[in-house]
């Protein structure tokens, strides 16, 4: 039997040994999913506390039941180490770190190449490697496979089997999760696509095949590089409808009674998350080493990226058309995180809308029920969101509503403000025009 074919029936008959790198919203859903379907799991993370969590059986994943770990932790399916050295008796490691932006705007695949170098210390014949994170094509070929593979002296399709195969975790959805959301695969050789594919499939009810690594690194960029486009487009339409005194959210309320050819996205503050606003500049970086300018990346980045400066002049000018200097007003921020009814602030344009605010001299306060402490990595400073939101709301020369969480009643807010900027249409739930309200 080759080393591919054992390897294979070890996968189909789950007896191979299966280890998750990274343990955050991708992995551990990842890890759960592979214990549910009965392979021997083992989540390596160098984060301590993540480690004795699960230890304890317990999730700090709001996507993955505490009761999905204990189960799993119980009946000896899984367990957790920050021992890297575990990898040496594992047949399929599938590494889920992240691949966030450094300051200059360039990738940081400083936890890849950590991820990468610790493996490399443990890989022997008869193993299959995935990478998850969302990176840039090319880093599973150029980075994954000399590392993992030559310097082992171990050779790729034969020895061991190389793919890429993009996670597509979207955090709060409960519609399409790790198990059902159909999963592209593409291997550095056929053979290392089909071995990889048969580890998935399983435990995912769709695995999607692309004939290269490069193919599936890509396939994630277009998914996401597609939204970032479209929400530049909206957000551009919401700058020209308000010079041209048209309201932007009619208009793309009545393009979307199109019932084909036609995708709604929503105009906003800015781009936030881990996702959008950073893995299409993966791309236009890589292709900077071809010489090619990404134009419409670029573009799009450029006017996503400067929504909250639009925001907040919008916010000066109706300030200014009420008698009342931006400098030296209060001004109430209504949610900071980078998207409705979530914790999550990374990359949040609400932080670029404050620390705005705050350069040009206004009294900011926020709030946000979701998230009670703020920082701006860059600047520095530190905010509390406020006990008594509707105290502010009442206090505030300016509510800026940049977050439009659900618990929000905005009947009432529009009751209690003096003026309120509404960058997200969440007044539009409750009152079509008022003279209090500009939206965006
Ligand atoms: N945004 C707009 N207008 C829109 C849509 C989004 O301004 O029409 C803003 C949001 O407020 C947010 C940012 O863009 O600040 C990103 O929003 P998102 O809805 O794309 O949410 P994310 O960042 O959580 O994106 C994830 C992605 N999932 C993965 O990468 C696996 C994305 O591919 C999903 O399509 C998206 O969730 C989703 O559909 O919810």
């Amino acid at each position: 039997m080759t080393v591919k074919e054992n390897l294979i029936k070890k996968l189909k008959d789950k007896s191979a040994k299966v280890a998750i790198l990274g343990l955050g919203y991708v992995g551990l859903p990842l890890a759960v999913v592979f214990g549910e379907a009965g392979f021997h799991v083992t989540g390596v993370d160098p984060d301590k506390r993540k480690i004795d969590l699960l230890a304890k059986g317990k999730s700090y994943i709001p996507d993955v039941k505490t009761e999905a770990v204990e189960k799993l932790v119980k009946g000896g399916k899984f367990s957790a180490t920050t021992d890297f050295s575990v990898l040496k008796d594992m047949d399929a490691v599938s590494i889920c770190v992240p691949t966030p932006l450094r300051q200059t705007g360039d990738p940081d695949m400083s936890f890849i190449i950590s991820a990468m170098d610790e493996l490399a210390k443990y890989m022997h014949q008869g193993m299959v490697v995935v990478l998850e994170s969302t990176t840039y094509p090319g880093t599973t070929r150029e980075l994954l496979l000399p590392k993992l593979g030559a310097e082992n002296s171990l050779t790729v399709g034969e020895d061991w089997f190389l793919a890429f195969s993009p996670e597509r975790v979207d955090p709060g959805r409960e519609d399409f999760t790790t198990i059902n959301t159909p999963k592209v695969m593409g291997g550095i050789t056929d053979v290392c696509g089909e071995v990889a594919a048969a580890w998935y499939e399983g435990a995912i009810k769709i695995v999607h095949r692309v004939s290269t690594a490069e193919a599936a690194e890509m396939s994630k960029l277009l998914e996401n590089t597609f939204r970032m486009i479209n929400i530049g487009l909206v957000n551009e339409l919401a700058i020209m409808c308000e010079r041209l005194g048209v309201d932007v959210w009619e208009v793309i309320d009545a393009a979307a009674t199109k019932p084909f050819g036609f995708m709604k996205f929503t105009p906003g503050p800015g781009l936030g998350g881990h996702c959008i606003p950073i893995d299409p500049l993966y791309l236009s970086w890589k292709m900077k080493s071809f010489n090619y300018n990404a134009r419409f990346i670029e573009l799009a980045s450029e006017i996503n990226t400067n929504m909250p400066r639009y925001v907040v002049s919008r916010v000066m000018e109706g300030l200014n058309d009420r008698g009342k200097a931006l400098k030296g007003s209060k001004v109430l921020v209504l949610g900071a995180a980078y998207k409705p009814d979530i914790d999550d602030v990374r990359e949040s344009p609400s932080l670029d809308v404050i620390g705005l605010l705050r350069q040009k001299g206004a009294l900011v306060e926020y709030h946000d029920p979701y998230i009670p402490h703020i920082h701006h990595e860059y600047d520095g400073w530190k905010m509390d969101s406020v006990a008594d939101m509707m105290k502010a709301v009442r206090e505030a020369d300016a509510v800026v509503i940049v977050t439009d969480h659900k618990v929000y009643d905005y009947a009432a807010i529009i009751e209690n403000a003096k003026f309120i900027f509404d960058s997200r249409n969440a007044s539009g739930k409750v009152v079509r025009k008022h003279e209090k309200v500009e939206r965006l």
